[in-house]
């Protein structure tokens, strides 16, 4: 099943947010839709809303995190579940 996922910043610091196991496209920066490019990780400026389309993968909890390692040291993660 395909997703969209939007991370919206509402911090004065940049984010490279990452998810595991998959690769998405970017789609959109600040609600205008393009056809992105497909990677693992995307920044997210301050102030702001990206969002990723992504093909959901092999079920299982995926970890999404801040690849700002300080960040990800003081908990920015999560994961994305995928149910089979
Ligand atoms: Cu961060």
């Amino acid at each position: 099943q395909r997703v969209e996922m939007t991370f919206h910043n509402m911090s004065m610091m940049g984010h490279p947010m990452h998810l595991h196991g998959h690769h998405f496209q970017v789609v959109a920066i600040n609600g205008t839709r393009f056809a992105g490019a497909l990677r693992d990780t995307v920044y997210v400026p301050p102030m702001s809303m990206v969002t990723v389309a992504v093909d959901a993968g092999e079920a299982a909890e995926w970890m999404l995190h801040c690849h700002h390692m300080p960040h990800l040291a003081s908990g920015m993660m999560t994961t994305f579940a995928v149910s089979g």
